[in-house]
């Protein structure tokens, strides 16, 4: 039987919850608690000396193998060139991307490593799923030893055009590492576009009749394989949360009132900012929500050592501060901010509670949260889910409320409209979101991605 080695960056052990605030380590976990296999990666941990092997413990069919990196990698690899120069130019911030050939160079050292590790573990006949950003060259650095695997590929976040993409001065290290992929998946079809753009107009390779892309000698497929969650579990997470003491403590303090949800990890490219200023515009353009409304914004602590991203900390604090400190009444403030992770069992009773699901981000790859708010929803009294034009779910959810996050009164209308929403239009675009979310749910996911890689042709071109 063929076995799955699913690598990525950051390895969500057993019992490991800040690990687990992540679509990632949702993702991956789930495809390999169905099908078993080993899941290969960093394990959170830094110290003086690595271990020269990986640490190996099994837990519920799957083999967590994980590697330690020193501070110093740790901090030019992950901190700088995945989180100050990769992730921000993939989610079309070029301005602010940092450029350091030490960065690069600590990038290109750990995906050697990682496939030092692979090579010595993987078997004939393993089929290797590698996860993200953080690993682009580990494609080619594993053709370099020789191995003959079926290699698949899944980018999470967004994939830029190459007017934005070529910025970076090793995108032809990247994408030609990526081309030793049998199979590359992206989130929606609009970075499937740009990765087959790149292939055309910057590298000088084609499409062929059958959709495979030649570039930089090699023939690959990619396609888009939309990523879903395991709807099931979440509703069933969300009905039993229904008694939890921490969900019964918001029901009760939102009293009479209705509840704005937003969830996140803490990052630029969620528009935390942009959300709380939409519900401030609400509050100063229509006063009779005062009083009427709780904005509950949790965002759980995310790259906290990254620069920016302590900045970004104090900008939503100071946001969150003057909106409550201009509409705020003596027994009522409008935004709740909370600065933490909390398990999932509480999300979803969260998520249910709340009349609206406000996700707003300026460019996400999927955003798997206003997945998980619908799915959350009690079906004859569900919330509305206002989403962002910019996360791929938009192109999936078309039950949603859809909005441009950079248009503060257009969001504040879209609130309005959720708030005042009749039942019975609310009932209809939920269906119509849950008929979504059950047509492309995780296990589909997982499944057509490897479904796909294991029948894809093999050949250089
Ligand atoms: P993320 O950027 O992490 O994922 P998202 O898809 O929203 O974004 O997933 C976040 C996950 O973490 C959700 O499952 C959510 O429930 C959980 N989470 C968020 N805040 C939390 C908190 N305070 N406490 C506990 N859990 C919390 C990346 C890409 C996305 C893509 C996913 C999956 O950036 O675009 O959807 O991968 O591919």
């Amino acid at each position: 039987m063929t076995r799955l080695i699913v690598v990525s960056n950051r390895v969500a052990l057993p019992r490991d919850r800040s690990a687990r605030a992540g679509g990632l380590a949702v993702g991956v976990l789930s495809a390999l608690k169905r099908s078993g296999g080993i899941w290969f990666g960093w394990s959170g941990e830094t110290s003086e000396s690595p271990a020269p092997q990986p640490k190996v413990m099994k837990s519920g069919g799957i083999t967590y193998a994980t590697i330690d990196f020193t501070a110093e990698e740790f901090d030019a690899y992950y901190n700088g060139y995945c989180n100050s120069t990769l992730w921000p130019l993939l989610h079309y911030r070029l301005g602010l991307v940092e450029h350091s050939r030490q960065h690069q160079d600590a990038y290109m050292r750990i995906n050697a490593r990682f496939a030092d590790h692979l090579a010595a573990m993987v078997r004939p006949g393993d089929v290797i799923w590698i996860h993200d950003y953080q690993l682009m060259m580990l494609p080619g650095e594993l053709r370099l030893r020789g191995l003959r695997n079926r290699i698949g590929f899944f980018l999470h976040i967004p994939l830029p055009g190459p007017e934005i993409f070529c910025a970076l001065p090793a995108h032809k290290q990247l994408m030609g590492s990526l081309a030793e992929c049998d199979l590359v998946g992206f989130q929606t079809e609009s970075d499937l576009r740009a990765f087959r753009d790149y292939a055309q107009y910057e590298s000088g390779g084609s499409l062929r009749p059958d959709g495979a892309i030649e570039m930089f000698g090699r023939r690959l497929r990619a396609g888009a394989f939309p990523i879903g969650i395991d709807v099931e579990e979440m509703k069933s997470l969300a009905a039993e949360a229904e008694g939890d003491e921490e969900v019964r403590r918001l029901a009760h303090s939102i009293s009479s009132r209705q509840l704005v949800i937003g969830v996140d990890r803490l990052d630029y490219s969620k528009g935390i900012l942009n959300r709380i200023d939409a519900v401030g515009e609400l509050l100063t353009t229509r006063p009779d929500y005062r009083n009427r409304i709780t904005f509950v914004q949790i965002a759980a602590p995310s790259r906290i050592d990254v620069a920016r991203y302590k900045k970004l900390r104090r900008e939503i604090e100071g946001c969150a501060g003057r909106v409550n400190g201009k509409h705020a009444e003596i027994d009522w403030v409008p935004v709740r901010y909370l600065n933490r992770v909390f398990p999932r069992r509480q999300l979803a009773g969260f998520y249910r509670v709340a009349r609206v699901g406000l996700v707003t981000p300026l460019r996400d790859g999927m955003n798997l949260v206003a997945k998980e708010y619908v799915a959350a929803q009690k079906p004859n009294d569900p919330g509305v889910l206002v989403l962002s034009r910019f996360a791929g779910a938009a192109r999936e959810l078309k039950g949603a409320l859809i909005v441009n996050p950079f248009d503060q009164v257009e969001m504040a209308e879209a609130l309005d409209q959720a708030l005042r929403m009749p039942l019975t239009e609310r009932q209809d675009r939920w269906r119509k979101l849950m008929g979504a979310l059950q047509r492309n749910d995780l296990a589909t996911w997982s499944d057509s991605f490897l479904d796909t890689l294991n029948t894809s042709e093999r050949a250089a071109a």
